[in-house]
């Protein structure tokens, strides 16, 4: 760590409260909202961490299930307050509760389903209107799934409003950790931070073929280097 500064770090303030794991020295702790519509496999993604299945708990009055994920870092631990809903976002927007204090965020769509991204817009204004300038990763789940609906190259909301974006299969484990990397980096104000431990997830439930790993990781960054259209949000 630097010396003088280091209480103006982002992370500093979120370190009250949190435990210190018996080492005397508190771990720097954040709330992460994971939002996005019901089916798009959020609860599925935060579970492949087990570090957080271990020690989740619920919070009967929200509705919500905490998942504390812990990772190791060349900075030492971070624990990644988790939320996830118990299946509210099906019936329409989350209350205020869900997103006050939040301080990085994960918005999930399926690359199967176009409404779902179609919705990230509406995710990520709700989002906004109560956690001004958080992090944020926009993730596209499932591409395990070879009949994929929303291409890389339709894919530009996170170019518009300066968000991450990472595709992700949680049944295959494929990329569950990266967005979790580029919120710690950005937390912490460390772009060089790193995880030092694998993190440890549940056994793949299927697998993803490395020649088809490849070409989705060809094709995205091929997609990010086209300038952006005008005005897309409807002409998917
Ligand atoms: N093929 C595939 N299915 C997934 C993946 N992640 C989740 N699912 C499935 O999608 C459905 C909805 O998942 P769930 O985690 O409950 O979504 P949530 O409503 O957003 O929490 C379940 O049947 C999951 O098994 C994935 O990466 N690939
Ligand atoms: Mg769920």
């Amino acid at each position: 760590m630097q010396g003088a500064g280091t209480t103006s770090t982002p992370g500093a303030a979120a370190t009250a409260g949190s435990g210190d794991g018996g080492s005397g020295e508190a771990v720097p702790t954040f709330k992460i909202v994971l939002v996005g519509d019901g089916g798009t496999g959020k609860t599925t993604f935060v579970k492949r961490h087990l570090t957080g299945e271990f020690e989740r708990r619920y919070i009967a009055t929200l509705g919500v299930e905490v998942h504390p994920l812990k990772f190791y870092t060349n900075r030492g631990p971070i624990v990644l307050n988790v939320w996830d809903t118990a299946g509210q976002e099906k019936f329409g927007g989350l209350r205020d509760g869900y997103y006050i204090q939040g301080q990085g965020a994960i918005i999930m769509f399926d690359v199967t389903s176009r409404i779902t991204y179609k919705n990230v817009a509406n995710w990520h204004r709700d989002l906004v209107r109560v956690c001004d300038n958080i992090p944020i990763v926009l993730v596209g789940n499932k591409v395990d799934v070879k009949d994929r609906k929303v291409k890389a190259k339709q894919i530009n909301f996170h170019r518009k409003k300066n968000l991450m974006y990472v595709d992700t299969s949680a049944k295959s484990n494929y990329n569950v950790e990266k967005p979790f990397l580029w919120l710690a980096r950005k937390l912490t104000g460390d772009p060089n931070l790193v995880f030092v431990e694998a993190p440890a997830l549940a056994p793949a439930e299927i697998q993803i073929d490395d020649e088809y790993k490849r070409q989705m990781e060809a094709e995205l960054q091929q997609a990010q280097a086209v300038p952006l259209p005008e005005e897309d949000d409807e002409d998917m």
